[in-house]
């Protein structure tokens, strides 16, 4: 073994309700954001797959387990279904529901897979959209009432706890470049859902602390390196600030209790500082993350802007900086992702200069593939690609892990093939595959070279 892991390195993958559950209008759940914009509007969806029945964990969690033990997982992330749990979003926790999650924590015990329970994965119910949604301070209270619940269902077996997957992700889809319901275009609004979330985040560890459940509680970000064009001040100070928006907004206080002043200032400059109340401020500062997940797919390049905003276009982040295409970049052509494997060391060494070395671990990062069963050979999909996309962001984790930053475990996305968000079945993620027709799973060869790697605790 070349590149060793420290002791009890968390080998595993992740995945989400919506993602994999399947059943949305079984076992008594409500609607969320995603049953109802399919409803809608399925031709949005490639090849009007909607998520209805996506890879039907509902019904199949027990022998996934199984798999999941078979090739060496020692943990595993999924999330509970807010509309699932709770239909409406606030009221009757629905019992099949508990029955399904507290299922699926004792069977990943059984196995002794650690389950990493995350609370909200991009699924508001329908019904607490209608009232706005994060912009609204009630449905930020409900929130932290969903998550108490959930802390005193499954917290006598539940250690890794984590408020929110990618907040950035409903805030940049749903507010900003209108690729996510609702499809709202607006900074002001974008800025309140983002500053609620983090407020919502921080009542929910709050809640977490008070009933002293015996485990960790944090909160997944998708960190995004930004890496200017050149060592030009104005490129320089463009990607200063695309951080400042992208990462640090999140970063700063989940992990260091407080929003960058950096970031408050440029706000009230624009006039787009989010409605706050002053004891909020207390609750961001009193409740910071234990343990932060990093989703690692592709770093940002940017360069200074090339020409002078309108002043009276509506303000967006992009005003203080452009996307750059470096010639000559990696690519993962069928998600139009740079694949840049240092920045999984960058973040990482990031985190341990500047945010107290907080003990992380990746909680996704991998490849997803087109039409992958052009690499099916003998009835398996021979995936090299992902191996080396996995050795590769691994060599620089290792070599963090060496520098001393504070990491401990690395998932994959995902475990099986999922849903994705527009792209439903379009790029293929999983280490298993799955058949859309018959739901049969079979394992690529990623998923062997990963049970070794997770059996010799490195490569
Ligand atoms: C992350 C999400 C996942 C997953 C992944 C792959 O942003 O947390 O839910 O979907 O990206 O991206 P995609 O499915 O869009 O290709």
């Amino acid at each position: 073994v070349q590149y060793k892991f420290p002791d009890n390195f968390w080998w595993g993958s992740a995945a989400s309700a919506t993602q994999m559950e399947g059943a949305a209008h079984e076992g008594g759940k409500g609607e969320n954001i995603w049953d109802h914009w399919y409803k809608r509007e399925p031709n949005r969806f490639f090849d009007g797959v909607g998520p209805e029945t996506t890879s039907d964990f509902y019904y199949r969690y027990k022998e996934d387990i199984q798999r999941m033990k078979e090739i060496g997982h020692n943990s595993f992330r999924f999330s509970i279904s807010w509309a699932r749990l709770i239909p409406g979003g606030e009221g009757e926790v629905n019992q099949e529901a508990v029955n399904f999650y507290n299922d699926v924590i004792n069977e990943l015990l059984k196995y002794d897979i650690e389950p990493f329970v995350n609370l909200y994965h991009f699924d508001m119910p329908k019904e607490q959209q209608d009232k706005g949604g994060f912009e609204n301070r009630d449905v930020v209270a409900l929130f932290a009432e969903y998550a108490k619940q959930c802390f005193d269902l499954f917290g006598d077996r539940v250690k890794m706890w984590f408020t929110f997957n990618e907040p950035i992700v409903p805030v940049e889809g749903g507010y900003l470049y209108d690729f996510h319901y609702p499809n709202i275009v607006d900074a002001q609004k974008a800025f309140q859902v983002a500053y609620h979330t983090m407020l919502a985040s921080a009542l929910a560890i709050s809640h977490f602390r008070k009933l002293d459940i015996k485990g960790q509680i944090g909160i997944i970000l998708n960190l995004t390196p930004s890496y200017p064009r050149s060592q030009h001040p104005a490129d320089l100070k463009a990607a200063h600030r695309a951080d400042l928006f992208f990462n640090r907004s999140f970063l700063d206080p989940a992990v260091l209790g407080e929003f960058p002043t950096e970031l408050i200032e440029l706000l009230k400059e624009y006039e787009h500082l989010p409605a706050y109340k002053e004891e909020d401020l207390t609750v961001i500062k009193e409740n910071t993350v234990d343990i932060l997940g990093v989703n690692y797919y592709q770093p940002r390049r940017v360069k200074a802007k090339d020409h002078v905003p309108n002043p009276d276009s509506p303000f967006m982040p992009d005003w203080f900086f452009d996307n750059y295409e470096m010639p000559g970049r990696k690519m993962n052509p069928y998600r139009g992702w740079e694949i840049y494997e240092k920045g999984i060391y960058d973040i990482m060494i990031n985190l341990k200069n500047n945010y107290g070395n907080i003990p992380s671990f990746i909680s996704e990062n991998g490849m997803g593939v087109q039409d992958e069963h052009r690499f099916l050979k003998d009835g398996r999909i021979e995936d090299d690609y992902r191996i080396n996309f996995i050795k590769g962001h691994l060599t620089w984790l290792h070599k963090a892990i060496e520098e001393g930053c504070h990491t401990k475990g690395y998932h994959l996305w995902t475990f099986m093939d999922n849903w994705s968000w527009m792209n439903a079945y379009k790029n293929r993620y999983g280490f298993y595959s799955v058949n859309l027709e018959t739901q049969e799973r079979t394992a690529k060869k990623s998923a062997y070279w990963f049970k070794e790697v997770a059996e010799n605790n490195g490569f």
